[in-house]
């Protein structure tokens, strides 16, 4: 493992005012999000679609790092750079998404399990040549009348923190990324209890696995109200739970929180972000954003795959990633 190397992505990654932009969708998620805007997805409008994001005026102001899929590792911008070098060029560290997504847990009672640890040290060999530094995967937990299982919890806490191990040997700071997700009718209640205990299994995992957790990064849900319950959202309480429950599991070893904004709306993602950095609780490790859809939707919105749309587009994605760079140091924008 080379420590210095680790040491070194970690400091870029948590470099004051910025976050990571999580442009890691997959074939099937991109797909239905161009579908959302009446854009089909093809290899040139997903190159496209990234190229604008990418290529945004003064992204290095608000971002330390950019999760990619392995498609835009190999794709250019418009003016034939490479995407890794683009991204290396400007001061962000590009990264990449490992899972291979997820099938049925057997004898999970529904839960899921997320797959790609075969061979994954090859690939990680590959991402490195094509430029990458850190590295992400995801596991899910819904939550329902049974779920997640206890074996649920297990099975997805050893897999995170196996792919951790790996990663950190071969030099990458992994991401690791527990979801429970928002979608459903549960309470705030329920998903504050089901994500202590998703946690606690997570860092008991990653302990016994040997991870070192001074060298990867944390990206947890916010502790939200199922979608579908119809409960408003509060960011007093929000910040309040989330940060109960994240001092209760995480140790502070770990440098950074990076949150998803799994569904909610980019108002919402930032205001929860702000309330999070001003409480007057204490917190040892860093509280930033590593949202996907808050930081994107507006702009993708705006483009709808027209290249005359493209400033628009561009100034909404400004405009959000100045926003949450604000929140992200408790400060308003
Ligand atoms: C939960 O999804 C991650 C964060 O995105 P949001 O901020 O929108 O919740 C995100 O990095 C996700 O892992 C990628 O979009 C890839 O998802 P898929 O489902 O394609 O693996």
């Amino acid at each position: 493992m080379s420590v210095g190397e680790l040491q070194k992505t970690i400091r870029d990654l948590i470099a004051p005012g910025k976050g990571v932009l999580a442009a890691d969708e997959s074939s099937g998620t991109i797909a239905k999000r161009l579908a959302s805007v009446g854009v089909e997805s093809t290899e040139e409008t997903r190159r496209a679609y990234r190229n604008l994001l990418l290529t945004s005026p003064e992204i290095e102001k608000y971002l330390c790092g950019v999760i990619l899929f392995e498609e835009t590792l190999l794709q250019s911008d418009d003016a034939g750079n490479m995407f890794p070098a683009l991204l290396e060029g400007k001061g962000i560290v590009p990264g990449i998404k490992v899972d291979k997504g997820t099938i049925p847990l057997v004898g999970g009672g529904g839960d899921l399990i997320t797959q790609g640890l075969d061979g994954l040290p090859d690939r990680l060999a590959t991402y490195k040549s094509q430029g990458a530094r850190f590295t992400k995967w995801r596991e899910v937990y819904e939550i329902g009348d049974e779920n997640p299982t206890d074996l649920g919890i297990q099975a997805n806490a050893d897999v995170l923190a196996r792919y951790a191990g790996i990663c950190q040997e071969s030099g990458f700071v992994p991401i690791v990324e527990p979801e429970v997700l928002m979608d459903g009718t549960h309470s705030i209640e329920q998903c504050e209890e089901v994500t202590e205990k998703v946690l606690h299994a997570v860092f008991h995992a990653l302990y016994q696995h040997g991870v070192h957790l001074e060298y990867m990064l944390l990206k947890p849900n916010m502790i939200l109200p199922g979608k579908e319950s119809g409960a408003p959202i509060d960011a007093t309480e929000v910040a309040e739970r989330t940060l109960r429950v994240l001092r209760r599991t995480v140790p502070a070893a770990v440098p950074s929180i990076n949150f998803l904004s799994g569904g909610q709306s980019s108002e919402d993602a930032t205001k929860n972000l702000y309330a999070m950095n001003i409480s007057k609780v204490s917190k040892p490790w860093v509280l930033s954003f590593s949202f996907a859809r808050a930081l994107q939707q507006p702009a993708m919105g705006i483009w709808q795959g027209d290249s005359n749309n493209k400033d628009a587009a561009q100034a909404a994605f400004k405009e959000r990633l100045s926003a949450n760079s604000a929140a992200r140091d408790g400060k308003k924008n």
